[in-house]
């Protein structure tokens, strides 16, 4: 493995365990969107998405969403790699 290649390599596996340590308290807050998925703010100000079913949603940054109170909502961040976290976390015998 080439040096840059495991420095990819570690700094997903810091982000990742920083996620880990952050956990939900993390979570500022949590919004209902009009197509039927939810949004999750961070305390970073990052984003995540879920479906009604709870599937992991990908967006790309930048991307605007419409609350279901008619508020528009610019996709900050992506984070599905810390959504899933907390997901397999909470779902851990
Ligand atoms: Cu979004």
């Amino acid at each position: 493995m080439s040096i840059r290649k495991s420095l990819i390599a570690l700094s997903l596996v810091a982000t990742a365990l920083s996620a880990v340590a952050a956990g939900d308290a993390d979570k500022v807050q949590s919004i209902q969107l009009k197509d039927g998925t939810t949004m999750h703010h961070y305390k970073d100000g990052k984003m995540s998405m879920e479906d009604k079913n709870g599937k992991i949603v990908y967006m790309k940054e930048g991307v605007k969403m419409e609350a279901t109170d008619g508020k528009t909502i610019t996709m900050s961040g992506n984070e599905v790699a810390r959504l899933f976290l907390e997901k397999y976390q909470a779902n851990r015998p």
